[in-house]
């Protein structure tokens, strides 16, 4: 446990003790009273489906929480929408697993919900580029979380330096109004120059323009000043300031257009969400979203015993028996038990075998599959 920061090691993950008290009780008891039942246990969230898919993300965490325990387990993989029923089965003795219940579910509810967040976005703005910015809202131990769900999700790129280095992707962003600032009101020329100057060629030349005074006049200056080297202007005015954004944003392009920087790309952020990217995507080229994706609740998720050496049984309000999901042709979510026979692609598939990790994760492969998955099911943005 780090005595600096208020983060729960990996090691404790790993050991089980990152849970609540009360599975170790139940170890206890069970241990003391020779009792350690064959179960099959789900993850789920609504038992039924309701129309209302969420995109499930955290299987990889999940995963490696789980490896290397006597254990076997399906999920559905990163990516896939589901809408009821199981998204994750686990199959062993309950002493085994009984104390991982507890990270198990953060894994999955936490990124799942910011992932849902993050497809609803996608989905808002499908030509435009959209980053995630929120890192900044969370605690840093799990900016990776945030930053990986945004990507499972089909975003284009992230702003976190380090959980980029975790996840191979290089981080984005450019300037924040504190170098503006730095420089002073009256010389925000004096900014975008140095910065001009100062940073690689690689990194694009996004001028943040709303600082000082109005968006226009400073969009222009950024143009006159650094000519052709800028790439795009960022506008991130405040919300006591944004009056009609998409009519500042669409003056802008006017503007750039009249003076012959029709390549300068308008970039908007702040306080955006699926609703203001489906009313400002053809205002601007690309987006920032933060707090939406990244403040999103957790999906309710739940492990419940379905099964007890090989006899169905749950508590009140679930369903008992090992059950499979299923995607139907139509696009459709079906829930039937695993032993029967029903239409449909099977979406609980082998994740580990007796504890080894019978498969991997790809980000972009995620990816894929959520918008492939978004498609087939019609998931509204
Ligand atoms: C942007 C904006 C939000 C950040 C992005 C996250 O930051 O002001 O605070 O977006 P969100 O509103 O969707 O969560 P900057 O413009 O870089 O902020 P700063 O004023 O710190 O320079």
């Amino acid at each position: 446990m780090s005595d600096r920061f208020d983060v729960v090691s990996e090691a404790a993950i790993r050991d089980g003790t990152a849970t609540d008290a009360y599975f170790l009780r139940t170890e206890t008891t069970l241990e003391a009273t020779g009792k350690n039942p064959n179960v099959v246990a789900e993850v789920t969230a609504d038992q039924f489906p309701t129309g209302e898919f969420e995109l499930l993300a955290g299987v990889k965490d999940a995963a490696h929480l789980l490896e290397g325990l006597p254990v076997d387990v399906d999920a559905m993989e990163e990516g896939r929408l589901f809408d009821g029923g199981p998204v994750f089965t686990i199959e062993g003795r309950y002493l085994d697993f009984a104390r991982y219940e507890t990270s198990l579910l953060g894994f999955l509810s936490h990124a799942s919900g910011m992932a849902t967040n993050a497809l609803e976005t996608r989905l808002a703005a499908p030509d435009s580029t959209v980053l995630s910015f929120g890192a900044r809202h969370v605690h840093p131990s799990i900016a990776a979380v945030v930053e990986r769900s945004a990507l499972v999700a089909g975003l284009d790129g992230i702003s976190h330096v380090a959980a980029g280095e975790m996840l191979g992707v290089d981080a984005s962003g450019t300037m924040p109004h504190a170098l503006l600032i730095c420089f002073g009101n009256g010389n925000q020329e004096g900014a975008w120059r140095a910065f001009d100057d100062a940073v690689g060629d690689d990194v694009p030349r996004v001028a943040l323009c709303d600082t000082f005074s109005d968006e226009k006049d400073e969009v222009l200056r950024a143009a006159e000043a650094l000519g052709d080297s800028l790439d795009s202007v960022r506008i991130d005015t405040t919300s006591s300031r944004r009056g009609n954004f998409r009519h500042i944003l669409r003056e802008l392009r006017w503007e750039l257009d009249s003076r012959g920087f029709e390549d300068v790309g308008i970039f908007a952020s702040g306080g955006l969400g699926p609703d203001e990217l489906r009313e400002l995507r053809d205002a601007a080229d690309g987006f920032g979203v933060g707090s939406h994706i990244s403040n999103a609740d957790p999906v309710d998720f739940a492990l419940d015993i379905v099964e007890v050496d090989g006899e169905p049984v749950a508590k009140r309000g679930k369903l008992s028996g090992k059950k499979q999901a299923y995607r139907t042709a139509d696009g459709g979510h079906h829930v039937g038990l695993a032993r029967h026979d029903a239409e449909g692609e099977p979406l609980l598939q082998p994740l580990l075998r007796d504890g080894e990790l019978v498969r991997e994760f790809a980000v972009a492969d995620a990816a894929r599959r959520a918008g492939d998955d978004a498609a087939a099911v019609g998931f509204e943005d």
